[in-house]
């Protein structure tokens, strides 16, 4: 594997699941793989998950790790080319880019969509610099459309506590204050479909998201008709697709509560965290016992390990 930007891109996902279970099993296995290997993190944007598992992972893999947090300490980037950079902006990203490429071996690049152009969002500019630039692999921590290492870590935790081979996993849309990206819920989707368990998602009218990660799935705007038998419940906010980028909705009826979770077949609750409590789910759900966001967080580690193991083995 050179570059990880999908969950589609794991190739043969009983092997995925394998190589996950023996990497969780023996951490430390494959130290000798990133000896003298440095992998340089690059946010554009906060997170407390992916920037500590991802440098765990990388550590148990035997690398050196540099974290860079563009907004902290870092140049003002332009991105655009062309621009007479007479403003506030000091540097171009096309200098950055492979000037941090030449210090690393692997790049980790976190950049939200930014909602000011849904083309620019969905055709990955930055995500796609790196990868056009650097000269060197690079995995998203995060991008405008996809979040594949938390899918990852999302599929892993379904197949360990999963009691059917195909278990009905509803992922539903719950009201937040601000507009958030669609990058979760796609990835989650596309990861879904590539499992193949039975899948439904449930949102308010206005907020289906684009059709190329929906295709074949249920698709419904009855949340409660959708949680009926479900054996996962996958909560997430996104901002309307359609109407791009805008909050359409704070129905407080669509937050995840103990009632919500009694139509389910005492399903487990899933979100990949950071959460606003009683917007997205109330306390006493995210505290109870089918609360899985404790070890689905941990299985971040597991997730971006599998995935820079690979990209090191590719090297
Ligand atoms: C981000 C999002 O929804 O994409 C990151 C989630 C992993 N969430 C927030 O910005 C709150
Ligand atoms: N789930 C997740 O990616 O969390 P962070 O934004 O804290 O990294």
């Amino acid at each position: 594997m050179r570059h990880f930007t999908s969950v589609t891109q794991l190739g043969d996902l009983r092997d995925a699941f394998a190589e996950a279970a023996r990497i969780k099993e023996n951490p430390f296995a494959d130290q000798h793989l990133g000896k003298n290997k440095t992998l340089l993190l690059v946010f554009f944007n906060n997170s407390l998950r992916t920037r500590l598992s991802t440098w765990k992972a990388a550590t148990n893999l035997g690398m050196n790790v540099i974290v860079l947090d563009v907004n902290q300490g870092a140049w003002k980037l332009e991105t655009e080319r062309g621009v007479i950079m007479d403003g506030d902006k000091s540097e171009h990203i096309l200098e950055a880019i492979p000037v941090m490429g030449s210090y690393c071996d692997i790049i980790g690049v976190r950049s939200f969509a930014r909602f000011e152009s849904r083309e620019d969002d969905y055709g990955e500019v930055i995500l796609n610099r790196f990868i056009q630039y650097s000269g060197k692999p690079v995995f998203s921590m995060e991008a405008a459309t996809r979040h594949p290492l938390q899918t990852f870590a999302d599929m892993i935790t379904i197949e360990e506590y999963k009691k059917k081979s195909r278990p009905k996993v509803v992922m539903t849309w719950a009201p937040h204050p601000k507009a958030l990206p669609q990058a979760v819920p796609n990835s989650f989707a596309e990861g879904m479909r590539l499992a193949g368990y039975d899948f439904v998602i449930a949102n308010p009218e206005g907020y289906d998201l684009a059709p190329e990660f929906t295709e074949g799935v249920t698709v419904t705007h009855d949340q409660d008709e959708a949680l009926r038998g479900a054996d996962f419940v996958y909560a997430k906010n996104w901002a309307s697709y359609s109407n791009y980028g805008k909050v359409l909705s704070r129905d407080k009826g669509w937050t995840v509560t103990e009632e919500k979770m009694a139509l389910t077949d005492n399903a487990y609750f899933m979100h990949c965290l950071p959460v606003r409590r009683n917007m997205i789910v109330s306390d006493d759900v995210i505290e109870g016992p089918r609360s899985l966001v404790i070890p689905e967080a941990a299985n971040r580690v597991v997730s971006a390990q599998t995935v820079i193991k690979r990209i090191l083995e590719s090297l």
